[in-house]
């Protein structure tokens, strides 16, 4: 189906295809709701200097340094999940629609005051903290930390040297570490760390967002923004979270790519997700050090501790089946998700957007909202264009030219992400001069 608008001559044409891409292998599945709750079956405290393995300890302290021969996210919490005995995973990635994703962690430790000697927990801020409110202050860039604390966050988790979310284990080691001596004792050698997607929507490692300078980071420092940040119930904002207190973290599902890692992660049975905090390492004396704040650093119960809830994970969500009991070419699941019955037809428009309800479906957008809809905004110049457009999870887009609105060949171009929900494509070369239309293709992952 193409989508185009009135062709103006001289300007370029932005119409939108939808490629109805099944993918064979599918199994037929018909309507598995699925809401669950799952104990981790790894844990993991990745500390360069783990005492062990890291897998079979009680707690998992988070905590930043701000030596700059460490990560700033110096501690981390690795879990992982085995899914597939209550998720089915014979499904294409595109056909999970995630409702919520969950994770619950308990506070299971408190700490000493090596000054006063009193117990101490650390201070709750349940709102995201500019990466420059750890800048020195004498830094252009730096903000003052306007709420006491700092958030513990959680986030994707990317992989190096081999390593994957299935064979990444409790056991596994925590990558080189270097010399106590060197200059470099765990810049950017983690085999497991907290990660966000870039602009060209790979996971890339933030332990070191924050702008640390030294030999193995040449990076400008940058906006990490968490996938979820904890919250818990009866504690105010800049108080101490007391010995017990449970944490949630909800999983921003609104953001494309979070949802798209969580569909990939249990269409393979194995979800992995990273919690850290910036919290100063040293907080236990008042005033800590590095720009941390004060406040101590939390320690959350592993699934090995016996004082304290181990974590949990909660996922609802929905597999959409292949049956198509009405044969009008629309997955019965997702007619009923949409429309509650089935009544609808593939080539129906019911909210007047211009896209039919197959490409709806296909695009991932809302049938019944003429604000969600593949459309595509021209930008660049005639010779050099550009567009943007809104991205759903777990589709794949790609650029096509024309100039005869026939025949479409691959547009040369670079595909990024440089905001949350939108996509932007820039052409790399000298169009034809009679290459008038551009469409965006888009298919099922
Ligand atoms: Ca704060
Ligand atoms: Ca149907
Ligand atoms: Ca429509
Ligand atoms: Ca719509």
């Amino acid at each position: 189906m193409l989508r185009s608008g009135v062709i103006i001559r001289g300007h370029w044409l932005c119409g939108l295809w939808g490629l109805g891409a099944w993918v064979a292998s599918v199994a037929v599945l018909s309507g598995a709701e699925f809401k669950v709750q799952l104990p981790p079956s790894m844990d993991k405290w990745m500390y360069p200097f783990e005492f062990g393995t890291g897998g079979s300890r009680p707690v998992a302290p988070t905590f930043a340094s701000f030596d700059p021969r460490f990560d700033t996210r110096d501690a981390e919490f690795l879990l992982g999940w085995q899914t597939q005995s209550v998720i089915p995973t014979n499904a294409a990635p595109s056909r999970y629609v995630l409702r919520r994703v969950r994770l619950s962690l308990t506070v299971g430790r408190d700490l000493v005051n090596n000054v006063t000697g009193e117990r101490v927990t650390f201070l709750y801020d349940p709102s995201f903290d500019s990466y420059r409110t750890h800048l020195s202050p004498q830094d252009p860039a730096y903000q003052a930390d306007d709420d006491a604390g700092r958030p513990v966050e959680i986030f994707g988790v990317g992989f190096r040297n081999g390593f994957d979310a299935l064979g990444y284990t409790e056991d596994s080691s925590f990558g080189v570490v270097g010399a106590f001596t060197s200059n470099n004792i765990s810049i950017g050698t983690r085999n497991a760390f907290a990660a966000i997607f870039d602009a060209q929507g790979r996971l890339i490692d933030i332990a070191n967002h924050v702008g640390q300078t030294n030999a193995g980071w040449t990076q400008p420092p940058f906006e990490a923004r968490p996938w979820g940040v904890g919250q818990t119930v009866g504690v105010t904002p800049g108080q101490s979270a007391p010995l017990g207190s449970t944490f949630t973290f909800d999983l921003d599902l609104s953001d494309p790519q979070i949802a798209g890692y969580v569909a990939r992660s249990v269409a393979s049975g194995r979800l992995s997700l990273m919690v850290s905090s910036l919290s100063p390492a040293k907080q236990v004396t008042p005033g800590g050090t590095g720009s941390g704040g004060s406040g101590a650093y939390p320690q959350w119960s592993t699934r090995e501790d016996n004082l304290f809830p181990g974590p949990v994970l909660e996922v609802e969500g929905l597999v959409i089946g292949d049956t198509d009991a009405d044969a009008d070419g629309l997955p019965d699941d997702w007619e009923r998700l949409s429309f509650g019955n089935l009544d609808q037809v593939a080539s129906g428009d019911p909210d007047a957007d211009g896209a039919t309800n197959l490409a709806e479906w296909t695009a991932g957008t809302d049938p019944l909202s003429a604000a969600e809809v593949l459309r595509l905004t021209p930008m660049g110049t005639e010779a050099l264009p550009a567009l943007r457009f809104p991205i759903r999870p777990n589709r794949i887009y790609s650029v096509e030219r024309s100039t005869d609105l026939k025949t479409w060949v691959a547009a040369p171009g670079e595909l990024t992400y440089p905001a949350t929900g939108w996509a932007a494509w820039t052409g790399t070369d000298e169009s034809p001069s009679d290459a008038r239309f551009l469409r965006v293709r888009v298919r099922q992952e």
